[in-house]
């Protein structure tokens, strides 16, 4: 081992369970570099969504750590991804963001393409030049209920598959593929990757989500007996929506029930639709519809939502009227891009359909709240003065991605 890998395995050694981690692990350059990995090259990461690409040629970049992959669409409608670094002398390909087009053309030495990643072209070569020799380098890539997630590792982890064919269910009824982006924003948080993650994975610190709590049950996280006596009358309210919900989705055919394998698994993941408070249709100040196109064909917006948690960048909620995905991409030991993206049904239009600022505002204040509260977490644990601190009942998801990371830290100290 190096002489870093013994300190991450120290660290790793040294943590008590139910605690938060200790300060290297959001701060320290070599504890990032690992993380990178261990995690991101390692692990199916969620990055993009089918409706980012939905015509032959069109394409993306996602950047994290030191990688940047191009996903796109190829001629035959694939989804494909490839380093984004050209077989030549290395030269990115693509600059970030989204783009359509044909061929793959490096802006260096113009060396050629096609969208399955062959070289097509490198001008003025010597005869024996074998272009086969100099295809761009894959990443496996897979769309799962039109979500898109890409494996950087050779071997990714098998159980992939597996989880796909459990959250499928969940999703197609709401037909995402069949989707449009409506907005995207791109929140660049002063911290951590793992503090943007930790933070998703409790309602403990919900009190600081005015807008959210107006449909979101602060419940979130407790169990019955563990429900705060301030939080009793939202329960109350909770228990009700969630037997009529529970009616309305056997009615409808929609798998709701709970599971969770957040730590026990490769692809940690945690699936369930629940109830929302007041109209119970969607993420708005009332609780109704913020656009009037529903998707997929489902018959009524009263269907609360739809939660996906999954290790270890992302988590998305789908309601009646739209989709919201999250994707958490580590830039730096204290930058991560937090990108956030909302779908709603492909003939929906804007100022017709739908209000913008009114389809966006919950999550966007969500987020920012959030953001300033994983800033305040990044300065804390950065001091000398920080130590680790317990986890409340409330947090359990917290330790559970404490535990799967974990987990995947000691596999790669083991290889
Ligand atoms: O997205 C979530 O599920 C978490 C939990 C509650 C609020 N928060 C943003
Ligand atoms: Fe791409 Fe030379 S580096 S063509
Ligand atoms: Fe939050």
């Amino acid at each position: 081992m190096s002489p870093a890998q013994e300190r991450i395995s120290d660290a790793v050694a040294a943590r008590r369970a139910g605690h938060s981690l200790d300060g290297p692990f959001y701060t320290d350059r070599d504890f990032f570099d690992f993380d990178i990995e261990a995690v991101f090259a390692r692990q199916w990461i969620f990055v993009a969504v089918e409706a980012d690409l939905p015509e032959p040629g069109d394409r993306t970049t996602v950047e994290f750590g030191p990688y940047s992959v191009i996903v796109l669409r190829d001629d035959d409608e694939g989804l494909r991804a490839f380093h984004n670094v050209c077989r030549h002398r290395g030269a990115r390909l693509l600059d970030p963001g989204q783009a359509s087009g044909g061929n793959l053309v490096c802006g260096y030495h113009k060396w050629t393409y096609a969208t399955d990643g062959s070289l097509l072209h490198a001008p003025s070569q010597a005869a024996d030049f074998d272009r086969s020799c100099f295809v761009l380098k894959p990443v496996h890539v897979r769309g799962v209920g039109g979500l898109v997630f890409i494996c950087l590792a050779e071997r990714p982890p098998a159980d992939f598959d597996e989880v796909a064919s459990r959250i499928e269910p969940y999703l197609l009824p709401h037909d995402l593929r069949r989707t449009r982006v409506a907005a995207r924003t791109e929140l660049v948080e002063d911290g951590n990757w793992k503090l943007v993650m930790e933070n998703n994975r409790e309602c403990y610190h919900c009190d600081g989500h005015p807008e959210l709590l107006r449909t979101f049950f602060p419940t979130y996280g407790y169990t019955e007996a563990d429900v705060p006596a301030r939080l009793r009358p939202a329960h109350e309210r909770y228990l009700r929506a969630d037997a009529e919900m529970r009616a309305t989705y056997t009615g409808l055919g929609l798998p709701y029930g709970l599971i969770e394998e957040l730590a026990e698994r490769p692809t940690g993941f945690r699936i369930q639709r629940d109830a929302l408070d007041l109209a119970g249709e969607s993420f708005t100040p009332d609780g109704t519809a913020a656009c009037r196109r529903r998707l997929g064909d489902l018959p009524t917006p009263r269907l609360g939502h739809l939660s996906l948690h999954m290790q270890p960048n992302a988590w998305f909620h789908v309601v009646g009227d739209h989709a919201i995905t999250f994707s958490v991409l580590p830039l730096t030991p204290d930058k991560t891009l937090l990108r956030t993206t909302w779908l709603v049904h492909p003939e929906a239009e804007e100022g017709v359909d739908y209000d913008r600022d009114t389809l966006l505002k919950v999550w966007t204040a969500t987020n920012e709240q959030d953001a300033r509260l994983v800033a305040r977490a990044q300065q804390g644990v950065g001091g000398p003065a920080y130590e680790p601190g317990p986890y409340a009942p409330g947090e359990y998801q917290v330790e559970a991605f404490c535990a799967w990371y974990l987990a995947r830290l000691s596999e790669e100290l083991q290889r």
